[in-house]
Protein backbone atom coordinates (compact mmCIF):
# COMPACT_ATOMS: atom_id res chain seq x y z
CA UNK A 1 0.00 0.00 0.00
CA UNK A 2 1.35 3.59 -0.74
CA UNK A 3 1.43 6.15 1.47
CA UNK A 4 -1.78 7.88 -0.75
CA UNK A 5 -3.45 4.90 -0.28
CA UNK A 6 -3.24 4.26 3.04
CA UNK A 7 -4.28 7.79 4.20
CA UNK A 8 -6.79 7.54 2.27
CA UNK A 9 -7.70 4.24 3.63
CA UNK A 10 -7.80 5.82 7.21
CA UNK A 11 -9.98 8.81 6.19
CA UNK A 12 -12.32 6.26 4.78
CA UNK A 13 -12.36 4.63 7.54
CA UNK A 14 -12.95 7.44 10.00
CA UNK A 15 -15.46 8.92 8.07
CA UNK A 16 -17.37 5.64 8.51
CA UNK A 17 -17.03 6.20 12.55
CA UNK A 18 -18.37 9.35 12.37
CA UNK A 19 -21.26 8.25 10.90
CA UNK A 20 -21.77 5.09 12.77
CA UNK A 21 -21.55 7.42 15.74
CA UNK A 22 -24.15 9.97 13.66
CA UNK A 23 -26.48 7.25 13.49
CA UNK A 24 -26.91 6.30 17.22
CA UNK A 25 -28.93 8.57 19.58
CA UNK A 26 -27.34 11.80 19.88
CA UNK A 27 -27.06 12.99 23.14
CA UNK A 28 -27.47 9.76 25.40
CA UNK A 29 -24.78 7.58 24.29
CA UNK A 30 -26.42 4.24 23.22
CA UNK A 31 -29.86 5.39 24.05
CA UNK A 32 -30.49 3.32 27.18
CA UNK A 33 -32.38 4.33 29.93
CA UNK A 34 -31.92 2.20 33.48
CA UNK A 35 -34.98 1.43 35.18
CA UNK A 36 -35.34 0.33 39.13
CA UNK A 37 -38.44 -0.29 41.30
CA UNK A 38 -38.32 -1.53 45.32
CA UNK A 39 -41.80 -3.02 45.60
CA UNK A 40 -44.01 -3.28 49.00
CA UNK A 41 -47.19 -3.54 50.30
CA UNK A 42 -47.15 -0.27 52.00
CA UNK A 43 -46.88 1.23 48.58
CA UNK A 44 -50.18 -0.56 47.52
CA UNK A 45 -53.95 1.93 47.20
CA UNK A 46 -54.85 1.30 50.60
CA UNK A 47 -51.56 0.16 51.98
CA UNK A 48 -51.19 -3.46 52.91
CA UNK A 49 -49.41 -5.30 55.49
CA UNK A 50 -47.53 -8.30 53.27
CA UNK A 51 -44.13 -9.78 54.07
CA UNK A 52 -43.33 -9.49 50.59
CA UNK A 53 -40.72 -7.39 48.55
CA UNK A 54 -39.64 -7.41 45.29
CA UNK A 55 -36.99 -5.16 42.95
CA UNK A 56 -37.08 -4.31 39.44
CA UNK A 57 -34.00 -3.96 37.40
CA UNK A 58 -34.58 -2.80 33.64
CA UNK A 59 -32.93 -1.49 30.67
CA UNK A 60 -35.42 0.74 28.43
CA UNK A 61 -34.04 1.60 24.62
CA UNK A 62 -36.23 3.31 21.95
CA UNK A 63 -37.10 -0.36 21.39
CA UNK A 64 -37.10 -2.76 23.97
CA UNK A 65 -37.58 -3.22 27.85
CA UNK A 66 -35.63 -5.96 28.84
CA UNK A 67 -36.33 -6.76 32.47
CA UNK A 68 -35.55 -8.80 36.17
CA UNK A 69 -38.20 -8.81 38.85
CA UNK A 70 -36.63 -11.08 41.72
CA UNK A 71 -39.37 -11.09 44.66
CA UNK A 72 -39.24 -12.77 47.95
CA UNK A 73 -42.10 -13.58 50.81
CA UNK A 74 -45.11 -13.68 49.06
CA UNK A 75 -48.06 -15.02 51.14
CA UNK A 76 -48.78 -16.65 47.75
CA UNK A 77 -47.66 -17.62 44.37
CA UNK A 78 -47.59 -14.55 42.54
CA UNK A 79 -50.66 -14.91 39.73
CA UNK A 80 -49.59 -11.89 37.34
CA UNK A 81 -47.34 -8.70 37.53
CA UNK A 82 -47.60 -6.16 35.29
CA UNK A 83 -46.75 -2.39 34.86
CA UNK A 84 -49.22 0.42 35.44
CA UNK A 85 -49.85 3.83 34.07
CA UNK A 86 -50.83 5.62 37.77
CA UNK A 87 -48.55 8.61 39.55
CA UNK A 88 -47.52 7.24 43.20
CA UNK A 89 -50.82 6.20 45.85
CA UNK A 90 -53.15 6.08 42.65
CA UNK A 91 -54.31 3.09 40.92
CA UNK A 92 -54.20 3.27 37.17
CA UNK A 93 -54.49 0.72 33.87
CA UNK A 94 -52.51 -2.18 32.78
CA UNK A 95 -49.68 -1.46 30.19
CA UNK A 96 -47.68 -4.65 29.85
CA UNK A 97 -47.02 -7.81 31.83
CA UNK A 98 -44.12 -9.19 32.78
CA UNK A 99 -45.75 -12.51 33.75
CA UNK A 100 -49.18 -13.93 34.14
CA UNK A 101 -50.96 -12.30 31.14
CA UNK A 102 -50.50 -10.12 28.13
CA UNK A 103 -48.52 -13.31 26.11
CA UNK A 104 -46.29 -13.60 28.56
CA UNK A 105 -45.70 -17.08 30.34
CA UNK A 106 -47.31 -17.64 33.36
CA UNK A 107 -45.50 -16.51 36.56
CA UNK A 108 -43.29 -18.65 38.61
CA UNK A 109 -45.05 -21.15 41.30
CA UNK A 110 -43.02 -20.16 44.15
CA UNK A 111 -43.54 -17.51 46.63
CA UNK A 112 -40.06 -16.51 46.27
CA UNK A 113 -38.44 -16.18 42.32
CA UNK A 114 -37.56 -13.97 39.70
CA UNK A 115 -39.00 -12.84 36.84
CA UNK A 116 -37.42 -11.82 33.25
CA UNK A 117 -37.64 -10.98 29.87
CA UNK A 118 -38.53 -8.69 27.14
CA UNK A 119 -41.21 -5.84 26.24
CA UNK A 120 -41.40 -4.62 22.89
CA UNK A 121 -44.42 -2.41 21.04
CA UNK A 122 -46.40 -5.56 20.57
CA UNK A 123 -46.50 -6.61 24.22
CA UNK A 124 -48.29 -2.99 25.15
CA UNK A 125 -52.21 -3.42 25.77
CA UNK A 126 -53.11 -0.28 26.75
CA UNK A 127 -54.25 1.63 29.66
CA UNK A 128 -56.78 2.69 26.71
CA UNK A 129 -58.62 4.78 29.08
CA UNK A 130 -56.03 6.24 29.89
CA UNK A 131 -55.15 7.84 26.20
CA UNK A 132 -52.49 4.76 25.60
CA UNK A 133 -52.67 2.83 22.55
CA UNK A 134 -51.91 -0.73 22.28
CA UNK A 135 -48.27 -1.04 20.79
CA UNK A 136 -47.52 2.21 21.42
CA UNK A 137 -44.42 1.46 23.42
CA UNK A 138 -43.35 4.88 23.35
CA UNK A 139 -45.91 6.57 25.06
CA UNK A 140 -45.34 3.67 27.82
CA UNK A 141 -41.68 5.00 27.72
CA UNK A 142 -42.19 8.56 28.10
CA UNK A 143 -44.56 7.75 31.34
CA UNK A 144 -41.97 5.56 32.55
CA UNK A 145 -39.70 8.56 32.29
CA UNK A 146 -42.34 11.25 33.53
CA UNK A 147 -42.09 9.02 37.01
CA UNK A 148 -45.86 7.88 36.32
CA UNK A 149 -45.58 4.26 36.32
CA UNK A 150 -45.63 1.29 39.03
CA UNK A 151 -45.08 -2.18 38.64
CA UNK A 152 -47.12 -4.31 40.87
CA UNK A 153 -47.59 -8.23 41.64
CA UNK A 154 -51.12 -9.90 42.51
CA UNK A 155 -51.43 -13.16 44.54
CA UNK A 156 -54.61 -15.19 45.33
CA UNK A 157 -54.55 -13.60 49.13
CA UNK A 158 -54.37 -10.02 47.53
CA UNK A 159 -56.06 -10.10 44.11
CA UNK A 160 -55.63 -6.51 43.96
CA UNK A 161 -52.45 -6.56 44.48
CA UNK A 162 -49.69 -7.51 46.98
CA UNK A 163 -46.94 -4.93 46.41
CA UNK A 164 -46.18 -2.29 44.72
CA UNK A 165 -43.17 0.31 43.45
CA UNK A 166 -43.22 3.39 41.36
CA UNK A 167 -40.33 3.13 39.10
CA UNK A 168 -37.76 5.20 38.18
CA UNK A 169 -35.44 6.07 35.44
CA UNK A 170 -31.97 7.67 35.19
CA UNK A 171 -30.16 7.81 31.94
CA UNK A 172 -27.15 5.59 31.84
CA UNK A 173 -24.85 4.94 29.14
CA UNK A 174 -24.23 1.15 29.67
CA UNK A 175 -28.26 0.68 31.20
CA UNK A 176 -26.88 -0.62 34.87
CU1 LIG B 1 -51.42 -4.95 38.81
Amino acid sequence: MTLLAAVASAAAAAAIGVAAGASAHPSRGNGSVALRASLTGFQEVPSLNSPGRASLRATMTPSQITFTLTYANLTAPPTVAHIHVGQPGVDGGVSVFFCGGGGKPACPTTTSGTVSGTIVAADVIGPTAQGFKAGDLASLERAIQAGVTYTNMHTPTFPNGEIRGQISASDRHNGQ
